[in-house]
């Protein structure tokens, strides 16, 4: 695909996105907590509309690419994305603060080619936020161009995740997010992998970690980091594999 072609498949979701962060507002109508159900852990928590959206999102790209795989993570089976071209998306991201009501949650849609993220789109409804990014073409939010600041560590933000379904990973996040507290500005937990990149990408932070993500958590959210000029690896510094669960550490390249 050239790099052209996925600015035009960006431009093809970019309704579809926004039809579902509709549906994400009119669920603000029902009492979502009452429809709940729990996937394994009382911290891993699913509504009828992670479902809905992803059945809605998974119809509509395989209209727009057919031969593209689907990843998602309200799927039963997931295909092999290693060669070729996937979507890799995640319904609602941020799904506690959904049920909840703090209206922080998030779509979001990365597309991998041989499970190297290439494009992303994520949009965040509450705030009418949609960020954009294609490999090489930058990273836009609402059409306009976005960069990560300058800002060093002592004058930043630090957005991190706590892992509540991994007890061992917690203690070791805690440890870590106490030494930054005596370094940043402040800290910040907002509860979507995926918004915490785009604050990022917005310049909005300086710096986002988190002991454990999954594919869906921050494929998009990679590619519009990177377009928007910061870095991504995992907590030890290495090349993140978007295929499999992975610390993350995204930063302005700035604050270390
Ligand atoms: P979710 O809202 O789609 O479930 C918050 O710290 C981040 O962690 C969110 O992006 C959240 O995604 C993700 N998350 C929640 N449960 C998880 C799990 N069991 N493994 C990995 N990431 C998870
Ligand atoms: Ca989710």
């Amino acid at each position: 695909m050239t790099k052209d072609l996925e600015k035009e498949v960006i431009e093809k979701i970019i309704p579809v996105i926004r039809e579902c962060g509709q549906m994400m507002l009119k669920a603000k109508e029902e009492d979502i907590g009452s429809k709940t159900e729990e996937k394994g852990s009382r911290h891993n928590l699913v509504t009828k509309y992670d479902k809905l959206i992803q059945e809605k999102l998974k119809k509509s790209l395989s209209e727009i690419m057919p031969d593209a795989s689907f990843l998602g993570e309200e799927n039963g089976e997931q295909p092999d994305i290693e060669k070729g071209y996937a979507f890799v998306v995640d319904p609602i991201d941020g799904t506690s603060n959904f049920i909840k009501g703090l209206d922080t949650s998030c779509i979001s849609v990365g597309m991998t080619y041989d499970a190297k993220p290439v494009a992303g789109l994520i949009y965040n409804p509450y705030k009418d936020e949609l960020f954009t990014a294609a490999e090489g073409k930058g990273a836009y939010l609402n059409g306009k161009k976005i960069h990560v600041n300058n800002d060093a560590i002592e004058d930043g933000l630090v957005a991190f995740g706590t892992a509540p379904y991994n007890p061992e990973l917690s203690e070791k996040m805690f440890s870590m997010v106490k030494s930054y507290f005596g370094k940043c500005l402040d800290l910040r937990r907002f509860g979507s992998a995926a918004l915490d990149m785009c604050d990022l990408a917005a310049g909005r932070t300086c710096l986002y970690i988190e002991p454990l993500v999954c594919p869906w958590d921050v494929c998009a959210g990679t590619i519009i980091v990177r377009e928007a000029g910061g870095i991504v690896t995992d907590l030890d510094g290495n090349e993140i594999d978007i295929v499999t669960k992975t610390s993350i550490k995204a930063s302005n390249g700035v604050a270390k």
